[in-house]
């Protein structure tokens, strides 16, 4: 299962979001492999979609899609080469398929700072310059490799190629993600899992008094960097929202008014990172079964087979194909979608979109 690392400077609330997303029944297991054990929990992806379908159907089993978080410890200064509890933290970090980045806004007397005061930016950017530390060690110890053979083979030679831009990008003190890249070089860049790499999204971990990020310590260079780094921020209020979670939700009705939040930020969490991960979901719809399968973004027919069980993408003939949107909007049933002419007959290489609904036909 894919998942989502929460990563921040010790003390940004790193904990408190973790808890605020997998509140509402989330088992929360231990790390496999004996490690310095983060907490990790799978939580269903909150899909309107998906309970309308659900409604529909009142199947005899609801599978949402899923997504897992892990609470990771947190990252102090000199983590990238190695320092502390450095190398341990960087290979959870290495593991995720994507970040979430928590960075301390509220002020909170009670609680210390670890650089000794609130300044978002700065704490961002001491995050990033440990990942980048940590990528260009992995980079310069491959292209030492690759300098030292005496001949190279072709596929050595545009791995270097690529590298060496990766080395120029991080000296730029730029994470590797905005770095364009073909398909072709991304792949080639897979195996070495770089952690700047990976898509990345920004909490904001504010309090009750703070909103406009220009208005934050610091908050108009904030401002700027977001923008030209074209960075996914999302802006919470943890400690608020953690407490939300013991309320009836008529106290929390009236506790949210007056504030900037007219729904809990959990799902918009939750969603984010889905997103964040490059992730879709179909659908799949029956009076047994309603589920909603994760795919990546791009991935086809064949794949969705494939997800559902490797048979079917073995004896793949036909995928049957409703938008979610066309499927309520004829009668939410395949047969009255085919009389309707909205069901479409897509081959192996149809793009799936989000929200479709799929019957694979096979033959085995
Ligand atoms: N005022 C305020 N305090 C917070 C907020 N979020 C976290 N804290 C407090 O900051 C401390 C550290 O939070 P925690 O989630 O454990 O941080 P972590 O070290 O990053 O996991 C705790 O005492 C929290 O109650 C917030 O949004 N506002
Ligand atoms: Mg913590």
């Amino acid at each position: 299962m894919l998942h989502c690392g929460i990563v921040g400077l010790p003390l940004s609330g790193k904990t408190t979001i973790f808890n605020v997303i997998t509140h509402a029944g989330a088992e929360v297991k231990p790390y496999p492999g004996g490690r310095t054990d983060p907490n990790r929990a799978v939580v269903d992806v909150p899909d309107v979609r998906f309970d309308r379908l659900a409604k529909v159907h009142s199947p005899k089993k609801l599978m949402p899609a899923q997504v897992e978080f892990v609470d990771l410890a947190g990252l102090s200064k000199g983590a990238g080469k190695g320092a502390g509890l450095g190398n341990s933290f960087l290979s959870f970090v290495a593991d995720a398929d994507a970040l979430m980045h928590v960075v301390r806004c509220f002020a909170n007397g009670a609680v210390e700072h670890p650089e000794g005061s609130v300044d978002p930016l700065r704490d961002i950017n001491i995050l990033d310059m440990e990942l980048i530390f940590r990528d260009l060690a992995v980079v310069e110890n491959r292209l030492g490799k690759l300098s030292s053979k005496k001949k190279l083979q072709p596929e050595e030679t545009f791995e270097k190629a690529l590298l060496e831009r990766c080395h120029d990008c991080l000296m730029d003190e730029r994470p590797i993600r905005m770095l364009d890249m073909s398909e072709e070089e991304k792949r080639a860049l897979r195996g070495f899992t770089f952690v700047t790499a990976k898509p990345q999204i920004i909490v904001l971990n504010l309090d009750e008094t703070q909103w406009d990020i220009a208005a934050l310590p610091g908050g108009e260079a904030l401002a700027r960097a977001i923008e030209e780094r074209g960075l996914d921020v999302i802006k919470i209020y943890g400690r608020l929202e953690m407490d939300l979670l013991d309320l009836s939700p008529e106290e929390a009705a009236e506790f949210m008014d007056g504030l900037h939040i007219d729904e809990p930020a959990r799902e918009k969490l939750i969603f984010e990172a889905y997103r964040a991960l490059g992730l879709i979901s179909f659908f799949t719809c029956g009076s047994d079964e309603v589920r909603a399968w994760t795919l990546h973004d791009g991935d086809n027919a064949l794949n969705a087979a494939g997800a559902i069980h490797t048979d079917l993408a073995r004896g793949f003939i036909r995928a049957q194909v409703v938008s979610y949107d066309d499927y309520m909007a004829h009668g939410d049933s395949y047969a009255n979608c085919r009389d309707s002419g909205v069901l479409r007959l897509e081959g192996k290489d149809y793009r799936v979109k989000d929200g479709d609904i799929i019957e694979i036909r096979f033959n085995i």
